[in-house]
């Protein structure tokens, strides 16, 4: 990501339908929408003639040395329901302390309808943890547009 790219960013409630939207403007069903609290990390969205996903990982505290450590990425091809499943999965993880392993997931795709200039970035709601709020602060600097999606009511 450069600074000639523009992103469109969707941030707003747990389960409140960011997802779903960037799914319908994207016009497929790769992002996980299936249970409240789905979408655990950031996802970066690009346009891509190959299909992948690189899932970066957090900075780890090394045990025995005082640093950080760095994980290489797991890549997944996204060229059958098995890896379409897998990114999917990386995305919903979440442990017992409501955390996810991964900083960010970027997603590769030939999406008919997105542009190659243009990266759609979904996150976590807003009041779904994991200081969301600080680690979208970045985004919002680099963002054209931005699209906030609330509930009208209580999920039940
Ligand atoms: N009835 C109804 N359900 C919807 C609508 N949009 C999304 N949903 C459902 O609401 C649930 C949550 O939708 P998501 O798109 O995952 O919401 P989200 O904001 O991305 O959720 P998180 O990533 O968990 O924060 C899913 O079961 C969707 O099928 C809508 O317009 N109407
Ligand atoms: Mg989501």
């Amino acid at each position: 990501m450069n600074a000639a790219t523009f992103e469109k960013r969707d941030k707003s409630e747990v389960g409140a339908g960011k997802s779903s939207i960037i799914n319908l403007i994207l016009d497929c069903q790769l992002l996980p929408t299936d249970a409240p609290k789905c979408t655990n990390t950031i996802i970066e969205i690009r346009y891509s003639d190959k299909k992948f996903a690189r899932c970066i990982y957090k900075s780890e505290l090394a045990e025995s040395e005082n640093r950080t450590r760095e994980r290489p990425p797991k890549e997944i091809e996204l060229n059958d329901h098995k890896g379409i499943q897998d990114f999917k999965d990386c995305v919903a993880e979440c442990d017992e302390n409501e955390d996810n392993p991964f900083e960010r997931v970027e997603l590769y795709y030939p999406f008919k309808t997105l542009s190659k200039e243009v990266v759609i970035v979904d996150t976590p709601g807003i009041d779904g943890g994991n200081n969301v709020d600080q680690c979208l602060e970045a985004y919002l600097k680099r963002s054209y547009c931005f699209l906030y999606t609330m509930l009208d009511s209580p999920m039940v």
